[in-house]
């Protein structure tokens, strides 16, 4: 397929109806997402798989049916690190562009917990966004492809490695787009184990105080952590109630359902921010890493049988994909 080719595919809107394709295709993104995060991990020896066990249907959602976003205005082969930003630098950028230009009737997209960057480059490769090799450039010298995402990798907008933080960030966004009369809304991806932290909450109080219904939130509710399950770390539950109680419209659903999953934002706005909690399983389609819980956060291969029982995953117990051009 032509460059060219793949740049008009990366042009078509978000899909809008009534209609009900856009399940399979979010579901057929899931699974390419998983298998394509997979073969990395067998290919180098580690990689964060989990993460792409529970979330898979969430982005492939968010993308598929939640987001209004316009065409990738980045280039599909990424830009190698062009600097931080400063006043001396003018060729830095974000990885916003690869998710449309701002406009005001566009919504935009903060990736919070960026150690799933992996996921979401795989997100962008399976719907054209991103070339089928961009890989290839993961976690090199010099390429913005980051192991742990930054502001000028494919798909961010901020630097948020410090966790918790990029929340407050996207409240802060949402309620300047209502200041300036924008209908576009602002969509953050979090994981569960941000809820450990006091910032996070903080933000939260703030966009119920500004009545930010702008702000949408999607919870990777996976129950696991660096350090293993959430509940043996530091408990977050009961989370909806506690979201509930500091302002927020919550709903909590099935984390692998794309229809469960795109109900809420199509929802009227109600003057608070929406939170959907995505209840997920951390080896979703790849029942191998069972065995390895609760140590899930970073799958490293270390044995010749380990690489040997992965790859035999790729053969046929990991789903299979439909390939590279279903959009
Ligand atoms: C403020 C802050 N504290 C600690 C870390 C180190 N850290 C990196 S990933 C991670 C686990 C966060 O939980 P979660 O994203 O839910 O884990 P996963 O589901 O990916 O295993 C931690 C504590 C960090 N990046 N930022």
């Amino acid at each position: 397929m032509t460059e060219s080719i793949r740049q008009a595919i990366a042009m078509v809107p978000t899909e809008t109806g009534t209609d009900t394709a856009w399940i399979a295709r979010a579901c057929r993104i899931a699974s390419s997402v998983r298998r394509r995060v997979l073969e990395h991990t067998v290919k180098h020896n580690g990689g964060y798989l989990s993460q792409a066990c529970s979330a898979a249907e969430i982005l492939a959602t968010l993308y598929a049916r939640v987001m209004r976003l316009g065409p990738s205005a980045g280039p599909l082969a990424p830009l190698p690190f062009p600097g931080v930003p400063s006043a001396c630098n003018p060729c830095a950028f974000t990885g916003a562009a690869y998710n449309g230009p701002r406009a005001p009737h566009l919504d935009r997209f903060i990736f919070s917990p960026v150690h799933y960057a992996l996921v979401l480059y795989s997100v962008l490769i399976e719907i054209g966004r991103l070339a089928p090799d961009a890989l290839d450039r993961f976690n090199t010298d010099g390429s913005t492809l980051e192991l742990i995402g930054a502001e000028h990798s494919p798909g961010h907008e901020v630097t948020a490695g410090s966790l918790g933080q990029a929340i407050s960030q996207a409240a802060g966004i949402a309620l300047a787009r209502r200041l300036r009369g924008d209908t576009g809304r602002v969509w953050v991806f979090m994981s569960d184990g941000e809820f450990e932290e006091g910032q996070t909450w903080e933000a939260f109080a703030a966009a119920a105080y500004h009545r930010l219904d702008g702000l949408g939130v999607y919870v990777d509710a996976n129950g696991q952590q660096c350090d293993g399950r959430m509940d043996t770390v530091m408990n977050i539950e009961p989370l909806k109630a506690r979201l509930e109680a500091f302002g927020a419209e919550v709903h909590e659903v099935d984390g692998h359902d794309p229809a469960a999953l795109a109900e809420p934002a199509e929802r009227d706005r109600r003057g608070k921010p929406i939170v959907v909690i995505a209840r997920t399983d951390p080896c979703r389609g790849i029942d191998l890493l069972r065995r390895r819980a609760p140590r899930l956060h970073y799958v490293r291969l270390k044995s010749d049988e380990e690489r040997g029982a992965f790859r035999d995953a790729l053969g046929g117990g990991a789903e299979r994909e439909t390939g590279h051009g279903d959009r």
